[in-house]
């Protein structure tokens, strides 16, 4: 089972709402926000920068909430998007990013509102 390292009240919210939209089962590991609390041996390992989110499938280790996002849309299933002109899409919003967390997640509710689960991206 999709194992994901992280807090919703971080950027591990975005890979939620992705792993929400494909309906795969997964667990979440409920970390903590602070930087001390993710220095452990244990996690490290998985991620060096000691930052959320991580994502665990098997033998593959992945950080960076984009890339987790894109690997997903990768995968089997309803959010599949193997198209060039639904990946294009898909970083567009991810350049589009800014690093004002509240703002942002006020953006991505009215974009989810305008664009459905394609928003997730
Ligand atoms: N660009 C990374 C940013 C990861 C990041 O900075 N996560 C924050 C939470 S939103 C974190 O781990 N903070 C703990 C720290 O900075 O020590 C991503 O999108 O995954």
């Amino acid at each position: 089972m999709l194992k994901l390292y992280g807090n919703p009240r971080s950027r591990t919210e975005r890979c939620l709402w992705m792993l929400e939209e494909t309906g795969e089962p997964y667990e979440l590991v409920r970390t903590s926000v602070r930087t001390e609390d993710l220095q452990s041996a244990a996690y490290l390992q998985l991620n060096p920068n000691a930052r959320i989110p991580t994502l665990v499938d098997g033998e593959i280790v992945l950080w960076e909430s984009m890339a987790i996002n894109l690997y997903l849309a990768q995968r089997p299933g309803p959010m599949h998007s193997g198209s060039a002109a639904t990946l294009g899409l898909a970083r567009r919003g991810r350049f589009y990013d800014r690093p004002n967390h509240a703002g942002l997640h006020r953006r991505r509710i009215r974009s989810r509102e305008r664009l459905g689960p394609a928003a997730a991206l």
